[in-house]
This record gives structure tokens, C-alpha cells and sequence, in this order.
């Protein structure tokens, strides 16, 4: 097994080495590696094989971390906080660098495990949510020095919600998998926002929003809460940490964690916006990334939500019409629910959406 062979090239405590799978992310290969030392704890690290079909650079992926995290290891340590919790540590290789190419050609990173946290797949309760915004708000602020141009773009117009639209159309024409029967009243639903998609990136190039350090890829499960206090410990996936619009990481949280049920979730009735969600996240967010925003970014939060949910939508059913190449599926039609789950949110927002604007403004 590959994950074995990588294991052996990284610089590990000295022990007895178990590996097993770990997670439920939808890109990358992740495995705990857990090593007997004689001491009360195993040592634990994560180790991942990063996805090669959504990364083309996985290199520029690798320095893009190590960019990352060794300005917030700076930005920690200078505010007096704990960079071992707070930010993720890469492990060097044999070799001396943090990235083993395997047998196959594919590139494998390892971090520190952070002890003692947990990280939650499913809408979470307010409190605990308002401390995901913390955390994501604070990883913002930190980020704030550090200057965009120097990230790779490590997937292309990642998000760009207009030039996802045009992608949807693409699968819509080549119709790969021969599914496009089944989407009618989908595609009607995204082809309803034809303009508005356009909304956040115009706003980039009116110069209205600056282009920032972001983390792209905002979901619950990728922020670790201390496990006693429930506190924000470490955002962490760190793979899509790119230039991109303070909205869209906003967003993303809100559509995963504000929603009322799952991501895949088949009965559409139990989906809809939470509104205690969405005030929590947002009060936790501004209280620790507010100072850093400008008016116009914090006055966009909510498009932010709205566009970053079709955005996801309409990724989902893309991916559906391709047959399933990109994100992980785990049932038939997997990819189909999710964008159902997408389009169901964002028609709730759009009920909720004075509701939304003034929770913002307020906060
Ligand atoms: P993916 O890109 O596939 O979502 P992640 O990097 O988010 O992969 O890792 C998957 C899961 O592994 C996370 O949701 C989290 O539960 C856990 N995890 C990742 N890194 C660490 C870490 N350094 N310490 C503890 N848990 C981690
Ligand atoms: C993927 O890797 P993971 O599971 O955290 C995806 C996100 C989507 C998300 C939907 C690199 O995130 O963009 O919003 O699934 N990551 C990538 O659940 O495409
Ligand atoms: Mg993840």
C-alpha cells in the first residue's frame, strides 16, 4: 500500500507505526498515522496523498502551506498564542523537504496531529458555530500581511462564480454521462441567476473589494474546536489557500454549517437557512476579522452566502452531468442530492434575505 511506503519517508517519533483512513473529506486520501512510543499516548500524525485531479501543481500546493504557515506561525507567536495548536505544522521528509513522491507519482504530506479537538460534519449549535467564525475570522485577520501575489492559484477561477456557470454549461453541452434528462428543473434554476452570478467579481474589478489571502474552503469540518471548551483552535486544509474575496469564505461556512440538515440530505423539506446560525457565525466572524474588512466586504457577506451556495450547486451538477470525476460519491445520484441540498438553501436565503442583511449590518 502506498500510504506505508509514503509513512517511511517522513521523520517520525521512534515507535511501533499504525495507519488507518480518517475523515470524510471529499478530495484528498487522509490517514491517521498513530505511533507507540511506550509513553501513555501514541504519538499521532495525519498523513494525505493530495488528489492529483483537482491539484495539477501539487508542489505549488505544498509551498503555498508552507507560506501559509509559517506567516501565521510569526503572526501566533507574536500575539503570544501557541503556534504547535494554532496552526498546522508540516513534518519534513528523510529528503528534508515536507513532500514524498511515491512509486506512482503522487505527492504525500504529513502534519502534527492537534490533540485533544474535534472537528464536526454536521450544523453544529450556535454557540459552537459562533466559535467556527472566531476561528475562520481570526485566520483572516492574521492573514492580512501576507501579500496574495505571492500564492500560487492552485486551482484556476476556484471560485469564480460566473466562469462555474459557464463550466455548468459546458457539462450541460457535452452531457458525458448521458444524464442531462434528469436535471431539467435544476439547470432552470441556475440559469435564473445568469447575472447575479456576476455580482462578487464585478465588485473585485470596480476595486469596491480587495483580492486577499483566503482560505477557500471553509467548511466545519475543516476548523478543529478544543474539545473541553469548544473553543476555535486551528483552521486547517490548507490546500485551497489562494487569492480570493473574504465573501466567498463567509459563504461557504454559512452554506455549510448554517444549513438545517446535511449537505446530501434527500428530504428537501429539512432544508433551509438557520437564522440563529447565521447571526452566530457572523457575530463570531466580524468580532474577529471586522477591523480588518472594508465596509463594502462586510456589506457583501450575504451575497457572499447566496453565491457561494449555487456556486457549490452548480459544481455538484456539473460533476453529476460529467459522471462523477471530481468530488467523492458514496451513493447513486450522490452528487445530484448535493446540488439539490445547494439550489434549496439558496432559495431559503433568498426568503430570509432581509433577515441576513440586517443581521450584518447589525453585527
Ligand atoms: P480533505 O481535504 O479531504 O477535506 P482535511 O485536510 O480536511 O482533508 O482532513 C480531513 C479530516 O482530518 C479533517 O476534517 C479533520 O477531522 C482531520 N484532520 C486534518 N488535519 C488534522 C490535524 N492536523 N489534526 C487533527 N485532525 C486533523
Ligand atoms: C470539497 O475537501 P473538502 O471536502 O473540505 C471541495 C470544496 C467544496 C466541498 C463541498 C478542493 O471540500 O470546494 O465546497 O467539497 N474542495 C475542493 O463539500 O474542491
Ligand atoms: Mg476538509
Amino acid at each position: 500500500m502506498q500510504a506505508y511506503e509514503a509513512v517511511s519517508h517522513f521523520r517520525l517519533a521512534q515507535g511501533e507505526v499504525h495507519l488507518a483512513p480518517y475523515g470524510n473529506g471529499h478530495i484528498n486520501d487522509t490517514y491517521c498515522v498513530s505511533v507507540d512510543t511506550g509513553a501513555a499516548r501514541p504519538v499521532r500524525y495525519i498523513l494525505q496523498r493530495v488528489n492529483a485531479y483537482v491539484f495539477s501543481d501539487p508542489y505549488g500546493v505544498l509551498e503555498n502551506i508552507e507560506r501559509v504557515t509559517a506567516h501565521l506561525r510569526r503572526v501566533i507567536e507574536a500575539e503570544g498564542g501557541d503556534p504547535q495548536r494554532e496552526t498546522l505544522t508540516l513534518i519534513e521528509t528523510l529528503e528534508q523537504g515536507h513532500g514524498y513522491t511515491d512509486s506512482t507519482g503522487q505527492l504525500w504530506r504529513m502534519y502534527a496531529f492537534i490533540e485533544d479537538t474535534i472537528s464536526r460534519d454536521l450544523p453544529d449549535t450556535p454557540e459552537l458555530f459562533a466559535r467556527s467564525g472566531e476561528a475562520f475570522g481570526r485566520f483572516q485577520r492574521r492573514l492580512e500581511g501576507l501579500d496574495a501575489g505571492q500564492l500560487h492559484e492552485s486551482i484556476r477561477d476556484f471560485h469564480n462564480t460566473p466562469v462555474r456557470y459557464r463550466q455548468l454549461m459546458e457539462a450541460v453541452r457535452r452531457n458525458e454521462a448521458g444524464r442531462l434528462g434528469e436535471v431539467g428543473p435544476e439547470l432552470a434554476f441556475c440559469m435564473g441567476y445568469g447575472e447575479q452570478v456576476q455580482a462578487l467579481v464585478r465588485a473585485l474589478q470596480a476595486g469596491e473589494i480587495p483580492l486577499r489571502v483566503t482560505h477557500n474552503d471553509t467548511k466545519l469540518n475543516n476548523v478543529l474546536l478544543d474539545a473541553q471548551t469548544g473553543k476555535g483552535v486551528c483552521v486547517i486544509d490548507l490546500d485551497t489557500v489562494m487569492p480570493g474575496l473574504a465573501a466567498y469564505d463567509f459563504g461557504d461556512s454559512i452554506r455549510f454549517g448554517a444549513n438545517t440538515a446535511a449537505e446530501d440530505e434527500r428530504d428537501l423539506a429539512k432544508i433551509s437557512l438557520s437564522l440563529p446560525m447565521f447571526e452566530a457565525y457572523t457575530r463570531g466572524y466580524l468580532g474577529e476579522a471586522g477591523q480588518a474588512l472594508w465596509p463594502r466586504e462586510r456589506e457583501l457577506l450575504p451575497m457572499g452566502a447566496k453565491l457561494m451556495t449555487l456556486e457549490c450547486g452548480m459544481r455538484f451538477l456539473a460533476d453529476y452531468l460529467n459522471g462523477d470525476k471530481y468530488f467523492k460519491v458514496h451513493r447513486e445520484g450522490h452528487n445530484l442530492d448535493r446540488a439539490r441540498t445547494q439550489f434549496a438553501l439558496v432559495r431559503s436565503m433568498e426568503e430570509n434575505w432581509d433577515a441576513m442583511t440586517e443581521i450584518v449590518r447589525k453585527a
